[in-house]
C-alpha cells in the first residue's frame, strides 16, 4: 500500500487553467453593491447593508451584495404580480418561446456561465462545464416543451417566492424558475448570500429573451431577505431549497396562511455496497457520490455502508483512489475537488471533524496536503463509526465520508433507514434481484442502482421524511406549480332542527375501533350525543393521548405489513358490498345527526358506495411512472403510500367525506387512524361492524372518537405519524397543526376551501386524495445500451 502510494506521489500534473478573464471583467462592471433584477430593470436596493463576497479559491474580494430589504421584497412581489396578470393569460405556445429562447442564451453563454459558476462557488471548472450548465440548459429546454403541452386549462398558482442555496446556484435557479414559469406563475428569486453572481447573469439573459418585465425578479440578501420573501402576503407558493433547520422555520411561520410549499431540504445518504458488487466501479461511484462539489450536495453519499466481508478490501481500494484525487483551483481543468464556498462552511466542517474524532471514529486523509491560499479541504474517510454516532447522523456538507459496515441486507436495510432524513440512496450489487428487493425498503426519494448522484430534468427529485416533501423536475415538479383546488359547495340552507328522529333509542357505548377491536377509552370518560333536534342520542367514548399511542402503535406494525393492491381492492369492494346492507341505519342517522333530508340522506348513502367502489379500483390502478432521461437507464418513478395517516373530519357530509378519506388513505396502501366529527361520531362507530365483516386487517382502520379539537395537538406532534390531513374549519388549530408537523415533518393537508362538495365525481377531485395519500420514490435502473 505504502509503495502504491509512493508512485502516485511520482506523478506530476501540469496546470491547465481555464481563462477567466472575460469572467473577472464582467464582475468588475457589477455595481458595488449590486443591483436587484426587479420589473425588468436594475434597481438600486433600499437596504443599507451589503455583504462583501469572496472567490473561495484565493480568498480575494469579488464584490459587494446588496441585502435587500422589505422595501424592496415589496417592490419585487408588485411586479411580479403585475406581470401575472397577463403571463399566465399568455398562449401556451408563446410561454414556450420564452423559455426555449432562455435555454438557447444558457447554452451560448454556457462557458462564461460554467468559469463565473466555479470562481463564484469555488467548484471545479470540470463539474461547472459537464454537468451544472448543460443540465440547466436542459431544464429550460424541457419545460419549454411543458409550457406547450400543458394548453390554456392549466391552473397556475400566482407569485411564487423561490429562496435557494448556495452548491448548485444556477443549476437551482433552473430548478426553481423554468417549471414555475412553463406554468404560467412569476416569481421572485432569492439566490444564497455567497453565490448570486450566476443569477445576476441570467437576469441578463433573461432582458436579452425579452421576457416580459415582471415575470421573472431576482433580489439578492441573506436570510433576513429570505423571511421577507416567505411572509408576504401576495406571494402563494414557497419554493424553499436548503437545510431543514430553515426549512422547518419557514413550514411554522406559514402556518396561519394558505400558502403551498414545497420544501428540499437536507440529507445523509447511504451509499451500500454488497459483497458482490463490481468495486472498482463502487470505489468511482464514492468518488462521484462524496467528491463531487467538495460534498456539498444535499443528496451526497455520505454514510458508507460496505459489507463486512469486503470491507477490508474496498476501503484499501478507497484509500488509493483518495490519494489519486487533486483539490486545487477550481479552474484548472484537471483538478477533481475544489474549495468549500466560505469560510464558515470551512469551519463548520472542521469542527464536525473534530467532533468525530472525539467520539472515537479513526479519520483517514491523503498523505498530500492542500494548497494553503484558498478555502480547501481533503478528501476525509472515518472508520470505526457506530451507526448511532454523531457523524454518522449528522450532515456535513463538506467532502467527509463516514464508513459503517452491515453482514446482511435486512441489516443495510435498518442502518440505511436508521437518521431522521430520506434523501437518496445508492445500491451498488451485481445482482439485480438483491438490488431490486432493497430499493423498495429503503426510506427515500431518489434510488440509483449501480450509480450515483444521476439528475435531469424529466426525473422528480425530493426526499422523505426530514428531507422535505414536493418534487422538482419530471411531471412530479410540474404538479407541484400548479393550483389544484376542491370543489366547495354554496352552503345556503339553514339546519332542519325540526326533524322527525326516527332512531331506536340507543343503550350502549359505542367504543373506539383500535387495531380491530372495540375499546373502552383509557380515560373512561364519554360525551353525549344528540340529534340535531336536539334530543339525547346515546353517549360515545371519548379517546385520550393513551388511545392515541396505541392506535399509532398498532396502525404502524399494520402499515409494515403491506397488503397486496389487488387485496386491497378486494377488501374495499367488499365493504362497498357489506355497507349497502346497512341502507336504512345509515340514512337514519344522516337524517338524526346532520338534518339531511330523506332524499340528501339516500344520496349520501349511495355516493358512499360507488364512492368505495372506485377507490377499490384504484389500488391497482393509481400507478407510478416511467421516466426516460437522457442517459443510459429509466427511472421508475413509484408512488408509495406515506405509512399512518390521521385524518381529523368535520361534521358536513360526515359518511362521504370519512369514506373517501378511508377509501383513498386505504387503496393506496397506507393504515389510516380517523377522528370522526364530534357531533356525527355515531356514523363513525356505527361501521365498525362493516370493518368486521368486510374482514378489513386489524390495525389499518382506526377509529377515535373524540371533542372537537382535543386530539388534534398529539396527533401532529406524533413522531410516528407520517402524515396528517385537517378538515375543520378552526384557524388557530390548523395553524398549529401545521406548526407540530415540524416535530418530524410529518406530510399535512389541511385544504383551505371551508366547505368542501364532496359529492363531486370529477376524476380530478378524487384523484387528489389519492395523490396527498402517497409520495414518488425515483429508482434509476441501468437499462439499454
Ligand atoms: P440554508 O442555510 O437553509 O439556506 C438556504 C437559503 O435560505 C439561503 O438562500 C439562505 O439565505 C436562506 N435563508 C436562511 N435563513 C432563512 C430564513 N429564516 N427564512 C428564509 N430564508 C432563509 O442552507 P444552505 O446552508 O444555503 O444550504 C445547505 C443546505 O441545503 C443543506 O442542508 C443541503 O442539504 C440543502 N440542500 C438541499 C437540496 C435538496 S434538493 N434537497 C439541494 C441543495 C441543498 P443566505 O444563505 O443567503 O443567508
Amino acid at each position: 500500500m505504502n509503495k502504491i502510494i509512493k508512485n502516485y506521489k511520482k506523478i506530476q500534473y501540469g496546470p491547465a487553467p481555464e481563462d477567466d478573464k472575460e469572467v473577472l471583467n464582467w464582475i468588475k462592471n457589477i455595481t458595488n453593491p449590486n443591483k436587484n433584477y426587479i420589473n425588468g430593470k436594475w434597481t438600486n436596493s433600499k437596504s443599507s447593508k451589503k455583504i462583501q463576497v469572496i472567490n473561495p479559491s484565493n480568498k480575494k474580494k469579488l464584490f459587494k451584495l446588496a441585502v435587500s430589504s422589505k422595501k424592496d421584497i415589496d417592490g419585487a412581489v408588485n411586479s411580479a404580480s403585475k406581470a401575472y396578470l397577463k403571463w399566465s393569460r399568455l398562449t401556451s405556445f408563446k410561454r414556450s418561446q420564452y423559455l426555449y429562447a432562455l435555454s438557447r442564451l444558457i447554452q451560448k453563454h454556457s462557458r462564461f456561465l460554467a468559469v463565473l459558476e466555479s470562481i463564484d462557488n469555488g467548484k471545479p471548472i470540470r463539474e461547472t462545464r459537464d454537468i451544472d450548465i448543460p443540465l440547466v440548459a436542459r431544464h429550460f429546454y424541457y419545460h419549454a416543451g411543458w409550457a406547450a403541452k400543458l394548453g390554456p386549462d392549466v391552473k397556475s398558482i400566482g407569485v411564487v417566492g423561490q429562496i435557494i442555496p448556495w452548491n448548485f446556484p444556477l443549476l437551482m435557479l433552473a430548478w426553481k424558475i423554468a417549471p414555475a414559469i412553463a406554468c404560467g406563475n412569476t416569481v421572485v428569486l432569492k439566490p444564497a448570500e455567497y453565490t448570486s453572481l450566476t443569477a445576476l447573469f441570467f437576469a441578463e439573459l433573461c432582458m436579452k429573451a425579452n421576457l416580459p418585465d415582471g415575470v421573472v425578479n431576482i433580489v439578492t440578501g441573506d436570510g433576513s431577505t429570505g423571511q421577507y420573501i416567505t411572509n408576504h402576503s401576495k406571494i402563494k407558493k414557497i419554493a424553499f431549497t436548503g437545510s431543514t433547520e430553515v426549512g422547518k422555520k419557514i413550514i411554522a411561520s406559514t402556518s396561519h396562511s394558505n400558502k403551498k410549499l414545497t420544501m428540499e431540504l437536507g440529507g445523509k445518504s447511504p451509499f451500500i455496497v454488497f459483497e458482490d458488487a463490481d468495486l472498482d466501479s463502487a470505489v468511482e461511484g464514492v468518488v462521484d457520490a462524496i467528491w463531487f462539489n467538495q460534498g456539498q450536495v444535499c443528496c451526497a453519499g455520505s454514510r458508507l455502508l460496505v459489507q463486512e466481508s469486503i470491507e477490508k478490501k474496498f476501503i484499501k481500494k478507497l484509500k488509493q483512489r483518495m490519494e489519486k484525487l487533486r483539490v486545487g483551483n477550481p479552474l484548472d481543468k484537471s483538478v477533481d475537488i475544489g474549495a468549500i464556498v466560505a469560510p464558515v462552511q470551512l469551519q463548520k466542517i472542521n469542527s464536525l471533524v473534530k467532533k468525530g474524532i472525539k467520539e472515537g471514529a479513526k479519520l483517514w486523509q491523503p498523505s498530500w496536503s492542500c494548497p494553503t491560499d484558498g478555502l480547501f479541504y481533503p478528501p476525509s474517510l472515518f472508520t470505526n463509526v457506530t451507526p448511532a454516532s454523531f457523524i454518522a447522523q449528522v450532515e456535513i456538507f463538506g467532502p467527509v465520508l463516514t464508513s459503517l459496515t452491515f453482514r446482511t441486507p435486512s441489516e443495510a436495510v435498518a442502518i440505511a433507514n436508521n437518521t431522521p432524513y430520506g434523501l437518496a440512496a445508492s445500491i451498488w450489487s451485481e445482482n439485480i434481484n438483491l438490488a431490486l428487493d432493497v430499493a423498495p425498503k429503503i426510506k427515500a426519494g431518489v434510488i440509483w442502482i449501480n450509480s450515483t448522484n444521476l439528475f435531469d430534468a424529466s426525473c422528480g427529485f425530493g426526499g422523505f421524511k426530514e428531507s422535505g416533501f414536493g418534487r422538482e423536475g419530471g411531471s412530479e415538479g410540474i404538479r407541484a406549480y400548479t393550483q389544484k383546488s376542491l370543489p366547495e359547495k354554496i352552503v345556503t340552507k339553514k339546519i332542519n332542527k325540526k326533524i322527525k328522529v326516527n332512531l331506536p333509542f340507543i343503550d350502549r357505548t359505542p367504543k373506539l375501533y383500535i387495531g380491530g377491536k372495540q375499546k373502552r377509552p383509557d380515560g373512561g370518560y364519554s360525551f353525549g350525543l344528540d340529534s340535531v333536534n336536539g334530543s339525547f342520542i346515546c353517549d360515545i367514548a371519548q379517546a385520550n393521548r393513551k388511545d392515541v399511542r396505541d392506535s399509532v402503535e398498532i396502525a404502524a406494525k399494520s402499515f409494515s405489513k403491506q397488503l397486496s393492491n389487488f387485496n386491497r381492492s378486494q377488501l374495499l369492494f367488499y365493504l362497498a358490498e357489506n355497507l349497502q346492507q346497512r341502507k336504512n341505519t345509515f340514512v337514519e342517522l344522516l337524517i338524526a345527526l346532520t338534518g339531511s333530508s330523506l332524499a340528501n340522506a339516500r344520496k349520501e348513502f349511495e355516493s358512499s358506495c360507488e364512492r368505495l367502489f372506485y377507490y377499490a379500483s384504484m389500488a391497482d390502478k393509481f400507478e407510478g411512472n416511467i421516466h426516460n432521461p437522457p442517459i443510459r437507464g429509466l427511472t421508475l418513478a413509484m408512488k408509495e403510500p406515506l405509512g399512518v395517516i390521521s385524518s381529523i373530519l368535520n361534521n358536513e357530509t360526515p359518511l362521504l367525506s370519512l369514506i373517501t378519506t378511508l377509501g383513498a388513505i386505504f387503496s393506496t396502501g397506507n393504515t389510516n387512524i380517523i377522528i370522526p366529527g364530534q357531533k356525527t361520531s355515531l356514523i363513525a362507530t356505527e361501521l365498525y361492524q362493516v370493518f368486521d365483516t368486510s374482514d378489513i386487517p386489524s390495525g389499518y382502520i382506526n377509529i377515535l372518537t373524540a371533542k372537537e379539537g382535543e386530539l388534534t395537538s398529539t396527533l401532529s406532534l406524533h413522531e410516528n405519524i407520517d402524515g396528517i390531513w385537517y378538515f375543520g374549519n378552526n384557524k388557530n388549530e390548523k395553524s398549529l397543526l401545521i406548526k407540530n408537523t415540524t416535530s418530524n415533518l410529518k406530510r399535512y393537508w389541511c385544504p383551505e376551501e371551508q366547505h368542501i362538495d364532496w359529492f363531486v365525481n370529477k376524476k380530478e377531485f378524487l384523484d387528489e386524495f389519492l395523490y396527498q395519500s402517497t409520495q414518488i420514490k425515483n429508482i434509476w435502473i441501468p437499462y439499454g445500451e
